[in-house]
């Protein structure tokens, strides 16, 4: 008997039986999804190609535009959910404005269609973010009202992260079948690890509690090291995996952090409680964010519950 690994398609198809009233529609709408970044990923290990073919914005051998990943990116994903006919809404960072199809579609759909894309050309692991909620027609829900979210990681492999609401699973690509495998079942994040992420350059103009924590963790007894790769999704994954603590928090000059709320923080802050970690954006949940704007930033940290504890606890 062959070795049978469970594909994204079988646990769709299994976790849709455990809902009565399940119409397919999700099961749908993620397999639209699955196909989406199928063909970002083969564009993104094409990248390094373009360089040697033709520069960005130009026009390639069959005379086509060379488009910016970030921006075929959001076409393709525009492209894919729009013709799947089951989201109504579509938000992106690369849109200014939510998209509003005509159709009875039951979700909307918010992404980064790809996070760090400033490390492509340095051929640093960059991703995907979307997260998915109801369409009950108010495009600023809480983050807390997400039905499901996830990433994918375009990196030596290619990995596809998710959850809805019943812990979080990973599946990677086998490129040699175009499939992806349930390869990280029931990911849990480990409740300690000594590795922090923030990007130390902006110590200038960090809050007092940042640089105590930071001044804490470098002469702790306990064994620190720092990881940093600048594509939050990455950063943020290793965190789930490996353990630590990831953060973009408020500074002196940017009261609200960098990282957009809708489609960076709360999927990504979702995955890290679903997984049994800790998120808080200054001193709540950003899952209990009531959104002001689509592309509202906002300050977080998250990560493992004790290194996020001991970050708190320099909160004055
Ligand atoms: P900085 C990438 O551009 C991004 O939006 C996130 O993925 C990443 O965590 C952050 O910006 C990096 O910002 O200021 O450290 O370069």
């Amino acid at each position: 008997m062959y070795n049978k690994i469970v594909t994204l398609t079988e646990y769709l198809l299994k976790e849709e039986q455990k809902f009565e009233k399940a119409t397919g529609s999700f099961t749908l709408l993620m397999t639209t999804l699955e196909n989406a970044v199928k063909i970002i990923a083969s564009h993104v290990k094409q990248s390094g190609l373009v360089d040697i073919l033709g520069k960005t914005g130009s026009t390639n051998a069959s005379g086509d535009e060379v488009k910016k990943l970030d921006i075929l990116s959001n076409e393709i994903l525009v492209d894919c959910l729009s013709q799947s006919g089951q989201a109504q809404t579509l938000a992106s960072e690369e849109l200014a404005d939510a998209i509003s199809l005509e159709n009875n579609g039951h979700y909307m759909v918010y992404f980064d269609p790809l996070d760090g894309s400033s490390n492509i050309e340095v051929n640093v692991n960059i991703g995907t973010i979307f997260s998915i909620y109801l369409n009950d027609k108010n495009i600023l829900q809480p983050g807390r009202k997400q039905v499901a979210a996830g990433y994918i990681i375009y990196g030596p492999s290619v990995m596809f992260v998710y959850s809805c609401g019943q812990g979080v699973n990973g599946f990677t690509l086998d490129p040699s079948v175009g499939t992806f495998l349930l390869s990280h079942p029931n990911i849990i994040i480990p409740e300690e690890k000594g590795i922090y992420s923030f990007n130390e350059s902006y110590e200038p103009i960090f809050h007092k509690h940042t640089l105590k924590y930071l001044k804490d963790v470098k002469n702790s007894e306990k064994k620190y090291t720092s990881r940093y790769i600048g594509s939050m999704v990455v950063d943020v994954h290793r965190t789930l995996l490996k353990g630590g603590i990831f953060g973009y928090p408020s500074d002196k000059e940017r009261p609200d952090g960098i990282l957009r709320l809708m489609y960076e923080v709360n999927p990504l802050a979702y995955i890290i409680q679903q997984a049994g970690g800790l998120a808080f954006s200054e001193k709540k949940n950003p899952l209990d964010i009531t959104p002001k704007q689509l592309h509202q930033r906002v300050s977080i940290v998250m990560g493992s519950k004790k290194e996020v504890n001991h970050y708190q606890s320099f909160l004055s």
